[in-house]
């Protein structure tokens, strides 16, 4: 089997046109193999050891094997807004619990944004509990609902503010109960939601950091977190974390959307009238006055990334996606109102610092008016009122500040977002060992999301497999077959 070289091990990636993983991917020019030393901020002590470690592993075969579905248990909470600001984590709450037998799931959280809470996860585990004695003549290893509900915890139900924390909460808590369970393996914390629980965990708790497996499915989530996500990339950077900001998309964009696979098709073909699970998934999720039976679960590839390839390295295909190590996280401050020849990098943090000037009030107030938020400012002690930003689209916003500031009250800016080049991907942040975000290789974009075909690729794979976990939800006649 071919060997990789040091740096081809800390920079490979996968390439999905041919279904191999590839060295030398982060630099812009393919056919040069690998990064020139010049041009890379890799000679950290640390990227050079895992490289190290790595030397030894063989080019993998081009599908994803491995994972919980090839018999490695891992230990999962998951973090979700499920009833908050979309419908798909009721789908993917669907899809999470047919999969309970695989994995061991030690928490299920409701997280901000949005009105979402604890009722929502624990509607779907009444649904897995109509349909447990079906499930239960697969496998044994179906946990009992009541073992579920059990482990379903309230976290915190408002975005954080300006310092990123606030106080800890039944979610919160029960991240960093679990985390010091005397257990050897890592502890795999999905989040599908907004972030706070996570960040006031550590904040309360900084021993569990090395015990943590993070995927963050960031993009929306991070746009109404901005505040607690700052604080984790600033406090925590040794933290092992993968910010999808657009990776995830290719479980709902692209790939295979043939006949029963397609996003329209495919909950009628093969959800409906498979038992209480199927059924809801298929006719039972409405959403602002409306049926959604289209598929989406854009959270998902958080749980497909523990099912179908190693979680330990993300950088290789699996269900999850792919990724590469993160370059410094982007944040742009200004103390000043920006325009639209200001940039900032798609995903990242814009910081406004404005001061409050002539005839502020003692209690200066003001918002930021930006599209469907309304971000509340921060006064600090220099003087000046702080807002947070986080766009999920690469484009140009307005903006209108709002409150009781004269020397603020109606004015506006602008900020044209870009995004990441394949020059971001050629330095590494060394401070963040283990951070991982979408891979901006020109061949892995799907439309305008960078990585989504590391996902995209496996569409049939992930989907027939689920349909197949759907299938034994089906209520069975007197004859014990399938009606
Ligand atoms: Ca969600």
């Amino acid at each position: 089997m071919k060997k990789l070289s040091v740096l081809d091990a800390i920079f490979l990636r996968w390439n999905p046109a041919s279904g191999r993983v590839v060295p030398g991917a982060h630099s812009p020019n393919p056919s040069r193999g690998r990064v020139p030393p010049s041009q890379s901020t890799f000679g950290n002590a640390l990227a050079i050891f895992v490289g190290a470690a790595l030397w030894l592993v063989p080019v993998p075969a081009a599908h994803a094997d491995g994972g919980a579905l090839a018999g490695h248990r891992h230990r999962v909470i998951v973090s979700t807004d499920i009833g908050g600001t979309d419908f798909d984590d009721f789908q993917s709450m669907v899809h999470l619990l047919l999969y309970a037998d695989v994995l061991d799931i030690e928490g299920l959280i409701s997280s901000p944004y949005g009105a979402g809470r604890k009722e929502h996860i624990l509607q779907v585990i009444d649904l897995y509990a109509r349909d447990y004695p079906r499930l239960r003549t697969h496998t044994d290893r179906y946990p009992p609902p009541d073992a579920l509900r059990a482990i379903t915890k309230q976290g915190e139900t408002e975005t954080a503010p300006y310092a990123g924390v606030r106080r800890a909460t039944e979610g919160s808590d029960w991240i960093v109960r679990c985390a010091r369970r005397d257990d050897p393996r890592p502890l795999h914390v999905l989040v599908w939601g907004g972030i706070e629980d996570l960040a006031q965990a550590l904040h309360d708790a900084p021993d569990i950091l090395p015990k943590l497996r993070v995927y963050y499915i960031g993009g929306p989530n991070k746009k109404w977190s901005p505040d607690a996500y700052h604080y984790l990339a600033t406090h925590h950077p040794a933290l092992w974390l993968i910010e999808s900001n657009s990776t995830y998309y290719g479980w709902f964009v692209g790939g295979n959307q043939a006949g029963d696979l397609g996003a329209e098709n495919f909950a009628e073909a093969h959800a409906a009238g498979r038992g209480a699970l199927g059924e809801f998934f298929a006719h039972g999720i409405s959403f602002e006055g409306r049926k959604r039976s289209a598929l989406k679960m854009g959270d998902t590839p958080t749980v497909a990334w523990l099912l179908r390839g190693d979680p330990a390295m993300p950088f290789q295909p699996g269900w999850g996606g792919s990724y590469v190590r993160a370059w410094a996280r982007p944040y742009a401050l200004f103390d000043r109102l920006t325009t639209a020849a200001d940039r900032i990098e798609h995903c990242g943090i814009l910081e406004l610092a404005l001061p409050l000037g002539e005839g502020a009030p003692a209690q200066p107030e003001a918002r930021m008016v930006i599209e469907n938020q309304s971000l509340v400012g921060h006064a600090d002690a220099a003087g000046a009122i702080r807002f947070r930003f986080c766009p999920k689209e690469a484009k140009i916003y307005r903006y209108t500040i709002r409150g009781n500031v004269p020397a603020l009250e109606g004015r506006t800016g602008e900020i044209t977002v870009v995004p990441p080049s394949l020059t971001n991907a050629l330095q590494p942040d060394p401070t963040r060992p283990n951070w991982w975000t979408d891979d901006p290789t020109p061949d892995l974009i799907e439309g305008p999301h960078r990585g989504a075909r590391t996902i995209n690729a496996w569409r049939e794979g992930f989907l027939r497999d689920f349909a197949a976990r759907l299938e034994r939800c089906r209520p069975t006649g007197p004859d014990g077959k399938p009606r």
